[in-house]
């Protein structure tokens, strides 16, 4: 690793011809994440507070935790008034256009026809959707306003024909909501939104209160508190609940060549740095010169400089890095390996590339697709798999909020045909009624 000038914004740099794979690996991990148990043993109370507390309780941390002390119900119902959600005509515009194009992919993603095979003859299996009737989307307050949440969680749960669309959001002091997050609640039809954040927020929607709906699936993106409320609301029985996949900080790897524009990459590096302290970003530079990784350094210290929020890129950028490799190929391994939440192609011929990517949440190809038109407004979503689990978990899309049941349908014929497998599977189990429910209507047929 190279030495930093002080005061200079910059990721630490490797080179993967002359770093071990340990080494690569070691610089590549992700920034540690508080102890499990320090966050449990301040969510187990709060969650027991709720359940059984209920509105009052819900309220009491809000007071507390949001300072939000003149709030009297934890509630918002729909229709919400109208001075929450006055916005400026640009606002709605904007507001507008990205629902739109997030309504239109994740429509695309509906199966239109179930699917139906027979496997024998008189042996029909099929597969149909259904919407999960009651959902909660949590979207989170913290250093960042986020109403791109709210779209990409709500405007995928209409799609899906959800009956119940729950809202949670932290309030600011004064008890009220961002307007943008009021108005995209009405634009998907939600049904309420919890003025809470945290795992109090998260309690209430897993157990209900009198005023919150209990919901049957918890989705959206958190802090550890959150994140760890989820996870052990969905392993208690007696709440009934699923919830998407776990959520860490924000990250985006770039893989960059010769033929990219330094200025770009530099802002797109930034444009994920400044989501957190602990978010990290990476540059897999392919066959750069000395004086191009240089240039990419200056962009990056410089438009970092300028940044309103470059107190957080500087604690994220100390945990980034830079990679030197020969080509793509070995770009590719290293970024499969890492299983980027973001994935930016910023290379010639980038669309060919795709082929390549095993593991990644979401893929941005070309210099003209800067990460942010998919936090915003080209219709993908933004909440995705972080923290490595792009191996094996997809972001969320219209099938997290479905689900899909099966169904068999046998004729007579069907039966005979696959009644003796059954059977005889059924005596290896030693299984005996599950043998007899097939035998009694064989002999039926045969009118025994
Ligand atoms: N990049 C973030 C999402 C986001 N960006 C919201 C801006 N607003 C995580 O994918
Ligand atoms: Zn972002």
């Amino acid at each position: 690793a190279s030495d930093t000038p002080p005061g200079r914004i910059v990721m630490r740099r490797y080179d993967a011809s002359q770093a071990s794979e340990a080494e690569i690996l070691e610089a590549l991990k992700r920034p540690s994440q508080k102890s499990p148990d320090a966050i449990l043993n301040v969510i187990k109370p709060i969650i027991e507070d709720v359940r059984t507390g209920g509105d009052k309780a819900v309220l009491t941390y809000t007071h507390k935790f949001e300072k939000a002390t003149s709030l009297t119900s934890p509630v918002l119902k729909a229709p919400f008034p109208e001075e929450a959600m006055r916005l400026s005509p640009e606002s709605i515009r904007a507001i507008d256009i990205s629902f739109e194009n997030i309504r239109k992919f994740h429509a695309a993603q509906k199966e239109d026809k179930p699917l139906q095979v027979e496997t024998m003859p008189g042996v029909v299996c099929s597969r149909f959707s259904r919407p999960i009737e009651r959902v909660g989307l949590y979207v989170p307050g913290g250093t960042a306003v986020l109403p791109s949440t709210a779209l990409m969680l709500g405007v995928p749960a209409m799609v899906a024909g959800c009956k119940k669309i729950v809202l949670a959001s932290p309030p600011r002091p004064d008890g009220s909501l961002t307007p943008e997050i009021v108005y995209v609640a009405h634009k998907i039809g939600a049904e309420s939104i919890v003025l809470a954040g945290g795992a109090q927020a998260v309690a209430a929607l897993a157990y209900g209160t009198e005023n919150v709906t209990k919901v049957d699936k918890i989705l959206g993106p958190g802090n550890q508190f959150v994140t760890a409320a989820k996870m052990l609301v969905s392993n208690d029985t007696n709440a009934g609940v699923g919830i998407d996949m776990p959520a860490g900080p924000s990250e985006v790897l770039v893989v960059a060549d010769a033929h990219a524009n330094p200025a770009f990459v530099a802002s797109d590096l930034l444009s994920q740095a400044e989501h957190g302290v602990d978010s990290q970003v990476i540059l897999l530079a392919v066959d750069l010169t000395e004086e191009q990784l240089r240039a990419i350094e200056d962009e990056v210290h410089e438009q970092a400089m300028a940044l309103p929020r470059v107190a957080i890129v500087r604690g994220s950028i100390a945990h980034s890095v830079t990679i030197s490799v020969r080509d793509v190929d070995e770009a590719m391994r290293i970024s499969n390996e890492y299983a980027p939440e973001h994935l930016i192609l910023q290379v010639q011929d980038a669309e060919k590339v795709v082929d390549k990517v095993m593991n990644a949440g979401s893929v941005f190809i070309g210099q003209w697709t800067p990460e942010s038109v998919g936090d915003y407004s080209a219709g993908v979503n933004h909440s995705l798999p972080t923290y490595g689990y792009a191996k094996q978990y997809s972001g969320v899309n219209l099938g997290s909020f479905v689900k899909h049941i099966t169904s068999s349908n046998l004729t007579a014929e069907g039966l005979k045909n696959v009644g003796e497998a059954v059977m005889h599977l059924a005596k290896v189990e030693e299984l005996e009624a599950h043998r007899r429910a097939v035998e009694i209507r064989v002999q039926y047929m045969e009118g025994k």
